[in-house]
C-alpha cells in the first residue's frame, strides 16, 4: 500500500517579508514533499501565514494601516514569493481565514467545557518578538536570547489552559518514541523542558490591551493568545480540505530551533486536551547565521530569496541551502560559499557531464543512441555507482540528512566524470573501428545523466526538467524510478540539444553581491560565462 505523509512548514509571522531562513525551511519541506511524491506516496504540503497577536498589531501600527489591510498585503507577498521560487504547497492557510477562526473557537469551546480552561491572574516577563513568556532562567543577561531585547513585565487577569495536567503524558510519549522529535539533540532539549514544572499556559489577552486576535468564544472581552491560535492551523488547514482524518496521523512538522518549546511542549498538550492524536514527527533545524549572528527579520541582517534567485537561479540556491547545512546544525551564509558550490559541484560536476556527453552524442552519432554493448567492468562499476547513490540518497533523506543525500549523488557524478576520462571516448572516436565502443560509453553517460536527473528532481526540479528534455525522455518514462540501467534509451532514440545547465560564476575578488539587509549590499560584480 502506498504510504502517506503530511508535511508542514511553520506559519510565518507577517511582520516582514520572507528571507533566507524561512526560504530554507520551505525548500526543505518542498524537497521532502517532492521526494515522497516521486516515490508514489500520497503527499500533502501545508504552508501559510501567522497573522494575529501583539507583534503584528505593532507592525501594522508602525506601517500606519489597519491590521486587516497590513496582514492581507504581507500574506500575499509570502504567497507570491513561494510561488516565484517554486515551493509546491497543496494549501496556503492564513490564520485570519474564517474557517480557521471557527475551528479555533470550536476547540476552545470544547476544552473550556471539559474543564481544562480557567480564569486566573497572569504575570511574567513577555517577549513580544517571540510572543511568549520567559522564565528568568531562560533569559541571557536579562534579555530574550532570540531577539536580544528586554522582555516586558505583564500582570493582568486572563484565561489559562491546564497545560501541566498533560505534562507527564507528553514526556512519556517522547521517551517511548525516539523519533518523535529529531534530530536527537532537540529531543533531549524537549525532555529537559518537560522534567521541570511547565505550569499552565495563559491563552488570552484582554481586548482593552489587544484587539487583534480571535475572540474567545466564551468571553467577548478577550482574544486568543496567538500561539494557541496559530498551532491549531496544522489541523484546521487539513480540515478545510477534508483531509483531517487520513492525514493528521501522519503529520511531519518542520521548524527552526527557535520554536521548539511551542511545538514540543505547548502543541502536544493542546492536542491531548482537544482529543486529537499526537503528530508523528517534529523535525527541527538550526539557524542560518550571517557573520555568526542569527539571520532574522527583527535583527535586520537578512538575505532575500528573490534577489538570490535572480542572481544565481533558484536551483543553485536550493542546492547550496540543502548541501551546506547539516539538518539540525547551524550554518553561516556567505555568497562566496554559494559561488564555490555553483562552480565546483554544479558547473564542473553535473553541468560538465551533461555538456560533454550531449556534445559527443551529436558529434559522433548525430544524437542517436547506440547499444549499451560492448561493455567492460568500467561500465558495471558505473552502473553500480548510481545504484549505490540511489540507496544512499533514500537512506539519508529519510534520516533528514539532505546534505549527505546530495553528497551521495555527487559521488556517482564524480565516478561518471572519471569514467569519461578513463574510457576516453574522444580518443577512441578517432578510430572508426572503435565507434561501437564509443557508442556504448556514451550510452553509459546518458544513463548516468538520466539517473542523476531522476534522483535530483525533488531537490533541483528545474534542472531535472531541463535534463529530461535534453535527454529526449517523455514525462512518464522519466517518472519511473524503477527503470533498470539500459532500459531508458532504446537504440536509435534521439536525444535533444546540448544544454548549459550551470554557467560558471566569475566574481571580482571579495565583492559583496546580494545585499544583507542593505548593510553590505555592494555593486554586483558577477559575470557569467557560458
Ligand atoms: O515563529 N535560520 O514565525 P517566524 C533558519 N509564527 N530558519 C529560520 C531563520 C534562520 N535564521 N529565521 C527564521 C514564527 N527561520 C511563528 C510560527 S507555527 C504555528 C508559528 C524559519 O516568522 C524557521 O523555520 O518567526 C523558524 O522556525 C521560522 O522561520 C520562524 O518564523
Amino acid at each position: 500500500m502506498p504510504g502517506r505523509i503530511y508535511i508542514t512548514t511553520p506559519l510565518y509571522y507577517v511582520n516582514a517579508e520572507p528571507h533566507l531562513g524561512s526560504t530554507y525551511t520551505n525548500v526543505v519541506c518542498d524537497s521532502f514533499a517532492r521526494f515522497h511524491r516521486q516515490r508514489g506516496e500520497d503527499t500533502f504540503l501545508l504552508t501559510g501565514t501567522d497573522e494575529h497577536g501583539e507583534k503584528i498589531a505593532e507592525a501594522a501600527r508602525s506601517a500606519g494601516i489597519s491590521p486587516q489591510e497590513f496582514v492581507a498585503g504581507v500574506s500575499s507577498t509570502f504567497r507570491s514569493v513561494w510561488d516565484s521560487v517554486g515551493i509546491g504547497y497543496d494549501h496556503f492557510i492564513r490564520t485570519s481565514d474564517p474557517h480557521h477562526v471557527r475551528f479555533v473557537q470550536d476547540v476552545l469551546t470544547r476544552i473550556h467545557a471539559s474543564g481544562d480552561i480557567y480564569f486566573g491572574a497572569y504575570s511574567g516577563l513577555y517577549c513580544v518578538g517571540c510572543e511568549r513568556l520567559y522564565t528568568e532562567r531562560e533569559l541571557v543577561d536579562g534579555l530574550c536570547p532570540q531577539h536580544l531585547t528586554k522582555p516586558v513585565d505583564v500582570s493582568e487577569p486572563n484565561y489559562f489552559f491546564r497545560m501541566e495536567k498533560y505534562q507527564d503524558q507528553v514526556r512519556a510519549h517522547i521517551e517511548a518514541n525516539p523519533d518523535f522529535i529529531r534530530p536527537d539533540g532537540y529531543r533531549s532539549e524537549a525532555l529537559a523542558m518537560l522534567r521541570e514544572p511547565i505550569g499552565d499556559l495563559c491563552i488570552s489577552r484582554p481586548k482593552s490591551r489587544l484587539e487583534w486576535g480571535i475572540e474567545m468564544p466564551f468571553d467577548d472581552g478577550y482574544v486568543t493568545y496567538v500561539w494557541f491560535d496559530a498551532l491549531l492551523n496544522y489541523v484546521s488547514g487539513l480540515e478545510a480540505r477534508g483531509r483531517r482524518e487520513d492525514l493528521w496521523p501522519v503529520a511531519s512538522h518542520f521548524i527552526g530551533k527557535d520554536i521548539l518549546k511551542t511545538h514540543a511542549v505547548f502543541w502536544p498538550t493542546m492536542l491531548l486536551a482537544a482529543g486529537y492524536p499526537l503528530y508523528r514527527h517534529l523535525n527541527v533545524h538550526g539557524f542560518w547565521t550571517s557573520g555568526g549572528q542569527k539571520m532574522s527579520k527583527s535583527l535586520g541582517n537578512v538575505v532575500k530569496p528573490l534577489e538570490l534567485r535572480d542572481t544565481y537561479g533558484m536551483d543553485a540556491v536550493r542546492y547550496y541551502l540543502l548541501r551546506e547545512m547539516a539538518f539540525g546544525n547551524d550554518a553561516d551564509f556567505t555568497e562566496q560559499a554559494l559561488i564555490t558550490r555553483i562552480n565546483a559541484d554544479l558547473a564542473n560536476g553535473l553541468g560538465n557531464l551533461a555538456s560533454r556527453t550531449l556534445a559527443m552524442m551529436h558529434k559522433y552519432f548525430a544524437g542517436e543512441v547506440q547499444p549499451l554493448d560492448p561493455r567492460t567492468t568500467d561500465d558495471d562499476d558505473l552502473a553500480e555507482a548510481f545504484a549505490r547513490a540511489r540507496r544512499d540518497l533514500d537512506t539519508h533523506v529519510n534520516a533528514l540528512a539532505f546534505h549527505r543525500g546530495l553528497e551521495a549523488v555527487w559521488r556517482a557524478l564524480d565516478a561518471a566524470n572519471k569514467y569519461i576520462v578513463t574510457t576516453a571516448p574522444f580518443t577512441l572516436a578517432k578510430d572508426p573501428a572503435q565507434l561501437p565502443r564509443v557508442g556504448a560509453i556514451l550510452h553509459g553517460c546518458l544513463e548516468s545523466l538520466r539517473v542523476s536527473a531522476q534522483l535530483l528532481a525533488p531537490f533541483l526540479p528545474d534542472t531535472a526538467e531541463r535534463l529530461r528534455a535534453a535527454l529526449g525522455l517523455d514525462e512518464a518514462r522519466f517518472a519511473d524510478l524503477g527503470l533498470t540501467w539500459g532500459a531508458a534509451f532504446p537504440t536509435g532514440h534521439r536525444i535533444g540539444q546540448p544544454v548549459s545547465l550551470f554557467p560558471r560564476v566569475e566574481t571580482a575578488a571579495g565583492a559583496a553581491k546580494v545585499g544583507s539587509g542593505g548593510k553590505t549590499g555592494g555593486s554586483t560584480a558577477i559575470e557569467r560565462r557560458s
